[in-house]
């Protein structure tokens, strides 16, 4: 069957964050029709939050590249039902949460539906997502820019990002 490349984020700042975020990758692996092909350092993030939002804990976060059989919508299924498994409740936007799972890029495919957009729309302009992500997809071209992941991780400040082991 014809498998797709695909990049994903992951986060977490609730709970043990870091056994959650590896527990989530080899639940992926075990998905049917996903296969992790790899993956990033974590790295210890500042929260992003909106204006007026309560402090946040720091966030654990990294990328992983992905081989699929699955179309994007089926993937976003998987993504979402694993978040559930890992005790995601969703309360307010962007608030503190257990995991969460964002779906990146896949292929070179531009989609702008209610549900699912590709490229995720604020990728761009979070060092937490491209930092991890120039890692481990330097040369990969960011459909909508046209630009190189690596150009565009360089481009931001990466001050409220500090690497782990
Ligand atoms: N995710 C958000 C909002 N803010 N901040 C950091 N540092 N890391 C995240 O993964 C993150 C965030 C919404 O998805
Ligand atoms: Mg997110
Ligand atoms: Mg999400």
């Amino acid at each position: 069957m014809k498998s797709a490349n695909c990049a994903i984020a992951l986060g977490s700042n609730l709970g043990n964050s870091q056994l959650i975020l590896e527990s989530a990758l080899k639940a992926l692996d075990r998905s049917l029709g996903i296969s992790v092909e790899k993956r990033s350092h974590w790295y210890q993030t500042k929260a992003v939050t909106l204006p007026n939002s309560p402090p946040q804990p720091d966030y654990l976060n990294g990328c992983a590249l992905l081989k699929t059989t699955l179309t994007p919508a089926q993937l976003l299924q998987t993504l979402l039902s694993i978040e559930t498994q890992f005790g995601r409740v969703r309360h307010e936007q962007w608030g503190p949460r257990t995991l969460d799972l964002d779906l990146l890029l896949f292929n070179d495919v531009i989609l702008n539906t209610n549900h699912l957009k590709i490229p995720h729309p604020r990728m761009v302009d979070r060092a937490f997502v491209l930092v991890p992500l120039a890692e481990i997809a330097p040369d990969w071209l960011e459909p909508v820019s046209g630009k190189a992941i690596a150009q565009l991780a360089q481009a931001l400040d990466p001050s409220d990002l500090k690497k782990l082991n």
